[in-house]
């Protein structure tokens, strides 16, 4: 077992080799944060088998996806409450035209001062009761933003998956749960990664949902992030639902794609834990390993040469097929 640490951007992260054993009882402290983690992680091979495809598998235009990465990328550091964040918030919603858009609009307040933050949400009925979350933020890292920063993986490639899955649902008959698609802002830290600061459009939607009643009828909460690199390893990540990971890895199996997926396990803070927290069963989809010890994140380097479209195309068809998936379950 590895444990590793980034300092004072990654927080905690257990790496756990995926033995299908009990394992783990690092526990690591850094600047104003500690985590302790002792996770059961299921070996690949104990997870569901994949079953026959029944239905014809749907895949998203990867070129096009892989363009609106470059579109993205165009704009220069995309922090919030900058001026080229706003440029990409008209971006996003000029590809929204004609679609159900809602913003979730507030102020944040940081330890860097008080920042507007906007969630872009867009609904796609379906003809079944419930609803099927896909969400990705799109704000990219605030300290490293005079930097020549980026993010074409982090920030770029869940911002550019999302608008070419909107053109997927946009355009096909929705024969199940609906499918909302979020693109989660202020998830970033703006000083350093703690629970407060950090995560700042989703905890705001999570609070927002539970007092409506929308939570309830979330069937899954598929969060992508950081799923751009060429070299693919997509992390089992120790917070998020097991049986929707299990779903997760049937559906990359169907698709012959498993061995990108789980070879390690990894706990992870991301959009998806605010979720997590309240009960909505929920799983993140993130490959934190960009570069030989997840050197690129995070940095300058975090660049569109390290990026692939296949990447795009394996992590949009495996959403897609776990999307078939819960819906082809009974409740
Ligand atoms: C993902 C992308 N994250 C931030 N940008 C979440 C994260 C936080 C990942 C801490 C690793 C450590
Ligand atoms: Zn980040």
């Amino acid at each position: 077992m590895i444990a590793a640490r980034k300092a004072g951007r990654i927080g905690v992260i257990m790496l756990i080799a995926s033995m299908g054993v009990a394992c783990g009882h690092e526990n690591t402290e850094e600047a104003g944060k500690s985590a302790v983690s002792t996770t059961v992680v299921p070996a690949p091979a104990d997870l569901a088998p994949a079953t026959a495809a029944t239905t014809p598998v749907a895949t998203i235009d990867s070129a096009r996806a892989m363009q609106y990465v470059r579109d993205v990328v165009k704009f220069g550091a995309r922090p919030i409450g900058s001026e080229n964040h706003k440029k990409l918030e008209k971006y996003i919603l000029g590809h929204l035209r004609g679609d159900k858009v809602e913003v979730d609009a507030f102020e944040a307040d940081t330890p860097e001062g008080k920042f507007p933050v906007k969630n872009i949400i867009t609904k796609y009925p379906g003809t079944r009761e419930g609803i099927i979350v896909i969400a990705g933020h799109y704000d990219t890292n605030y300290p490293l933003r005079d930097t020549g920063y980026v993010g074409a993986n982090d920030g770029g490639s869940s911002t550019a998956l999302l608008l070419e899955l909107a053109n997927h649902f946009r355009s096909k008959k929705n024969d199940g749960y609906s499918v909302w698609l979020v693109w989660t802002d202020g998830e970033e830290a703006v000083k350093q990664w703690t629970s407060t600061d950090s995560l700042y459009g989703s905890r705001h939607l999570a609070e927002k949902w539970q007092k409506d009643g929308t939570l309830k009828k979330i069937k899954a909460f598929l969060l992508v992030d950081m799923i751009g690199d060429a070299d693919l390893n997509v992390d089992q990540d120790t917070g998020s639902t097991s049986w929707l990971q299990n779903v997760v890895f049937q559906a990359a199996t169907r698709l012959g794609y498993q061995s990108h997926f789980y070879g390690r396990a990894i706990g992870v803070e991301d959009d998806h834990l605010p979720f997590v927290r309240m009960g909505v069963p929920s799983v993140d989809l993130i490959d934190l390993n960009y570069g030989y010890g997840n050197v690129f994140h995070h940095t300058p380097q975090d660049t569109l040469d390290k990026l692939s479209p296949k990447s795009l195309q394996i992590v949009g068809d495996v959403v897609l097929e776990t999307v078939s998936l819960v819906n082809s379950l009974k409740n």
